[in-house]
């Protein structure tokens, strides 16, 4: 199967800048590559832009380059995607992504999910969301749960930073019980809510809540939950990737804040149902894992 999805049209390839060309060339999924791509290749290799549009050091860009890196099948993958910082991401890879409206995003991939089965009956199709908590669990809520509900056969990626950080720092459901921001001076004053159990409950079939501190260990539930949607249904996984501009961190403390939080607020919360688990073996005895 081919990796070939991203060419750079010949006529323009004179003007493009080194940085567009590496992306052709170095990407993971980059024909040129003979061997099976994987997180392990990652300082070598390039799904992302460095110049992207993210504030430097943003762990959300870290996260993603974690998460292209492991999809089981780039090629055949369609990435959803909503308003905020990690919708600023896409535009720099090389892969098939929708922006849909702000909160709309889980109900836009059920569509796409759904049309993908009934166009290509024989091959396999994945559909990822990945969207900020303020999209998916705040404004969209409604959306994200009732995929959940539906039983859509999807992948949904929540990037945690707890606060709307594009529209300059409101606070979310997600936000830790009191803290303050620029635009919510008076703290929170609930509970951030536990969406991975909400995930769970709501009848995802996988549900985690991990930072983005292991790249190994992203990779492993980004690739397990995405085979599992493919057979089973509905997936959930919560990444805290902290907003270090809201929060008053150096570009270089990411990393650090969340090694610290794997610790405290995000030690890794898995649930995986019995037939998905059943499933998980069968992927492992086809090498699939
Ligand atoms: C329909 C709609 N409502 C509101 C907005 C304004 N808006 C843009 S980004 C954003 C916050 C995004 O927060 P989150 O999903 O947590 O992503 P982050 O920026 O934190 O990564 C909001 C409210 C919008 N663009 N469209
Ligand atoms: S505002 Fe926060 S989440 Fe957005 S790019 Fe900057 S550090 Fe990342
Ligand atoms: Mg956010």
């Amino acid at each position: 199967m081919s990796y070939d999805i991203y060419k750079i049209n010949p006529e323009f390839r004179d003007i493009m800048p080194q940085e567009i060309i590496d992306l052709e060339e170095k990407a993971t999924w980059s024909s040129f590559r003979e061997k099976p791509r994987g997180i392990k290749e990652i300082s070598e290799t390039k799904e992302l832009l460095e110049e992207h549009s993210l504030c430097a050091g943003c762990p959300e860009a870290m996260a993603l380059r974690y998460v292209l890196a492991s999809l089981p099948t780039p090629e055949e993958t369609v990435i959803v995607n909503s308003t905020g910082c990690t919708s600023l991401m896409f535009p720099h890879i090389a892969l098939h992504t929708v922006h849909s409206l702000f909160g709309n995003q889980n109900a836009v991939a059920s569509g796409i999910k759904r049309v993908l089965e009934w166009r290509f009956p024989d091959r396999q199709k994945d559909v990822v969301v990945l969207a900020g908590d303020g999209a998916t669990v705040d404004i969209g809520l409604d959306y994200t749960l009732q995929s959940f509900f539906r039983q859509e056969k999807l992948t949904t990626i929540c990037f945690d930073n707890e606060v709307y950080a594009n529209t300059g720092g409101q606070e979310s459901g997600m936000t830790a019980k009191g803290q303050v921001f620029k635009m919510a001076p008076t703290g929170k004053k609930f509970e951030k809510v536990p969406m991975w159990e909400l995930a769970k409950t709501s009848g995802c079939h996988y549900s985690v809540n991990i930072t983005a501190s292991a790249p190994k260990a992203v990779a492993k539930v980004v690739r397990e939950a995405i085979l599992i949607a493919r057979e089973i249904g509905p997936t959930f996984i919560n990444i805290y990737t902290p907003c270090i501009l809201e929060i008053g961190l150096n570009a270089n403390d990411g990393l650090g804040e969340m090694k610290e939080q794997d610790k405290e607020r995000f030690q890794l919360y898995k649930y995986v149902s019995p037939e998905a688990e059943a499933y998980l073996a069968q992927c492992k005895e086809k090498g699939l894992l």
